[in-house]
């Protein structure tokens, strides 16, 4: 039999899609984290976004991993824990990184096309060993590149490592998953997964 997908039926079940989380959006409204999930969900839905995120225990080759996939090395990787902050990385024509923080400051840019520069700008933000605890207060990094790969609408996300000491990585890598529509686990030959 011959399967076609019809764009137009894509189209209206996006609506029909669309309208659902509205209604749910009404329905929630007085329990705050679920309306906030629904509100993100929503806008990947109408955005067309597909979030992919990579999770594992801590130093099992996640960032690594997406280096290799977006055919840069634009993601620190090292032999300590190393990323603490969640980076979200998506499709644009030309390199950017966009450093959101948890309170009201205004984001912070930077572009270039150098990927070891964008690098070592990201090392200053997510790694544990530059921003230990957290402690500039970022919510999050933007990544945008433009790999092939992200083009029809998927967002990797690097998350820090569960399982080590540092119990605020795996807290930071928990909070992401709300917002994760798949997920991709990095694991080692030996132990296996846990
Ligand atoms: N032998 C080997 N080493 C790898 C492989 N992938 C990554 N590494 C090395 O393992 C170390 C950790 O890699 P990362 O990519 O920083 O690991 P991670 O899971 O992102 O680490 P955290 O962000 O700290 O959780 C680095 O020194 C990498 O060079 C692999 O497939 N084989
Ligand atoms: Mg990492």
């Amino acid at each position: 039999m011959n399967h076609r997908i019809d764009p137009g039926d894509c189209l209206g079940d996006a609506r029909h899609l669309h309208r659902a989380l509205v209604a749910l959006s009404d329905l929630v409204a007085d329990d705050e984290p679920i309306h906030a999930r629904v509100a993100s969900l929503r806008q990947r839905v109408e955005h067309q976004r597909f979030q992919l995120a990579v999770l594992g225990q801590f130093k099992r080759g996640k960032s690594t991993f997406i280096n290799a996939l977006l055919g840069a090395p634009l993601l620190p990787v090292g032999v300590v824990p190393l990323t603490a902050v969640p980076v979200f990385i998506s499709w644009c024509s030309s390199p950017l990184v966009r450093v959101r923080f948890l309170d009201c400051r205004p984001d912070e840019e930077f572009s270039t096309p150098d990927s070891n520069v964008i690098c070592n700008f990201l090392f200053r933000f997510v790694s544990e060993e530059a921003n230990p605890k957290n402690q500039l207060g970022i919510d999050r990094v933007e990544l945008f590149h433009p790999s092939p790969l992200l083009s029809p609408g998927i967002v990797l996300i690097d998350t820090p490592g569960v399982g080590s000491t540092l119990r605020h990585n795996t807290d930071t890598a928990l909070r992401v998953l709300s917002e994760c529509d798949a997920a991709m686990f990095v694991i080692s030959v030996d132990p296996p997964i846990t």
